[in-house]
C-alpha cells in the first residue's frame, strides 16, 4: 500500500525512515539533521562504523531514541543540469532502500523527499520518480507492505496524492 502523509519523518511509527544524507553519513541540516536530533548521539556512532555512502546507495542503522526500529541513510544526487545521471541515482536511492529493507525483513518504511531540499532536484520531477520506483519495486513480492511518502510541505503532499490517485 502507498501512502502520503504531510509530518515530521521523525515522528512517524513505522519499522524504518529513510534519511536524506550526505555521502559522510555525518549528519547535516534539513531532515538528516531532524533525524539525528530526534535519534540521539548513539546514531552518529554508529554512522561512523559505515564509512560513509556512494550517491544512490543505501545503509542501514538502527533508529535508537526513534519510534522508527531502523533508518536507512541514502544519498540522493545534487542537481545539476539534469543531464548527469540525476535520475538514475535518484531511482537508485529508493530501490536500494528498499531492497535494504526486504533484505531486513521490514513491512513498512516511510520515505522524505529525497533531493528536494538543498540538493535542488526539481519537486515534481523527484515525485514521480518516487512513486515510479516504488510502484516497480512492489511488483515484486517481499516483506513490504506499507510505503509513505512522508512530505513536509502541503505542497509535496498534494502533489504525492495526485500522484498515487494516477
Ligand atoms: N520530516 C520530513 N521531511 C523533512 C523534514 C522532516 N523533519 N525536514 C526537512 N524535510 P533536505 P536533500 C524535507 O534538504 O535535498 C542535508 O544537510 C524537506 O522539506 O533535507 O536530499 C544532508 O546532510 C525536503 O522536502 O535533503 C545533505 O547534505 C526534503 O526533506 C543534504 O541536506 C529533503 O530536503 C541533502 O539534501
Amino acid at each position: 500500500m502507498l501512502q502520503t502523509l504531510q509530518a515530521d519523518i521523525t515522528q512517524l511509527n513505522v519499522d524504518a525512515i529513510v534519511n536524506a544524507a550526505n555521502s559522510s553519513l555525518l549528519g547535516g541540516g534539513g531532515v538528516d539533521g531532524a533525524i539525528h536530533r530526534a535519534a540521539g548521539p548513539e546514531l552518529l556512532a554508529e554512522c561512523r562504523l559505515l564509512n560513509g555512502c556512494r550517491t544512490g546507495e543505501a545503509k542501514i542503522t538502527k533508529g535508537y531514541r526513534l519510534k522508527a526500529r531502523h533508518i536507512i541513510h541514502t544519498v540522493g544526487p545534487i542537481w545539476n543540469d539534469g543531464k548527469s545521471g540525476e535520475a538514475d541515482k535518484l531511482r537508485a536511492c529508493y530501490t536500494n532502500s528498499l531492497r535494504l529493507a526486504a533484505d531486513a525483513g521490514l513491512q513498512s518504511i516511510a520515505f522524505p523527499c529525497i533531493s528536494t531540499g538543498v540538493y535542488l532536484f526539481p519537486a515534481d520531477q523527484a515525485a514521480q520518480i518516487a512513486v515510479e520506483s516504488v510502484r516497480a519495486f512492489l511488483q515484486t513480492p517481499s516483506s513490504i507492505q506499507t510505503v509513505i511518502f512522508c512530505c513536509f510541505s502541503a505542497a509535496d503532499r498534494a502533489r504525492y496524492e495526485s500522484l498515487l490517485e494516477a
